[in-house]
């Protein structure tokens, strides 16, 4: 009785697991190798070496009665201008994608994120340092009023060997502001300052 109950038992996975396995076989088949699937395939656009300049958008705030930089104590909304600017970045890497150079944007409202101090400074040289990417530091959106704090921003970065260019309102409408900001004699130093005019 038992040897019976066995053997029928047998039959049973057999007859169930054989289509199964017949499936799995066929399946098997079908399946293309990882070495030829598309996506290990040679892409077609060998990789280019790509420079990176890594851009800084600051947008100076102002000085205030006691000589302090303004700034929020919490502050979320970046000012328009820096936004707009970061926005042009991505589209030239859209559109100048095979020029070889890869744009990569910070943006800094020293209104809502506080105010870019030296060590600021010393923290962006060794960053750029440490990734192997080149760096320009651009003033933006300055107004009258915080033209004094962007120039001395300017000079700071400046001294610390970066090129800075200086845009906004003040610059473009005041020709004047934009005198001292003309690159040094060649041979002074390597970095410059230049307005952008809008
Ligand atoms: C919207 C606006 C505001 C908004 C800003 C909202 C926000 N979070 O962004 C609010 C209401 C907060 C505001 C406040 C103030 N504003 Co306002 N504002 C404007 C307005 C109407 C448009 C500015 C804007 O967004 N433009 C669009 C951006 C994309 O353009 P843009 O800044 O000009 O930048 C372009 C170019 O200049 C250039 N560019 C700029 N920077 C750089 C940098 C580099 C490196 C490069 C390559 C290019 C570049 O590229 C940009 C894209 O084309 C202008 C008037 C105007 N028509 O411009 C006044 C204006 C700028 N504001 C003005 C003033 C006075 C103020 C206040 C000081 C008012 C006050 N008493 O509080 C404050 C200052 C606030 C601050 N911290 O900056 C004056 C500035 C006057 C002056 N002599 O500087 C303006 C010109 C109005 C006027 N005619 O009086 N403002």
């Amino acid at each position: 009785m038992l040897l019976a109950a066995t053997a029928f038992l047998a039959i049973l996975l057999v007859a169930l697991a054989g289509p199964l396995v017949r499936r799995a076989r066929r399946e098997a088949r079908e399946l293309v190798p990882l070495a030829v699937s598309p996506a290990a395939a040679a892409p077609a656009h060998p990789a280019v070496l790509c420079r990176t300049l890594r851009v800084y958008f600051i947008k100076p705030s102002k000085y205030d009665d006691r000589g302090r930089v303004a700034h929020f104590w919490k502050g979320v909304l970046p000012n328009n201008t820096l936004t707009v600017l970061a926005a042009l970045n991505e589209a030239y890497n859209r559109v100048r994608r095979d020029d070889g150079v890869y744009v990569e944007t910070v943006i800094w409202d020293e209104q809502v994120d506080g105010p870019v101090l030296p060590p600021t400074i010393q923290s962006i040289q060794e960053k750029a340092l440490e990734d192997g990417v080149e760096v320009i530091v651009g003033l933006a959106g300055v107004q009258t009023n915080q033209y004094p704090r962007g120039r001395d921003l300017a000079l700071q970065f400046r001294r610390a060997g970066f090129p800075v260019l200086f845009g906004g309102f003040h610059v473009s409408g005041y020709p004047e502001s934009r005198a001292w900001a003309r690159p040094r004699p060649s041979g002074a130093t390597s970095s410059t300052i230049t307005s952008a005019a809008s």
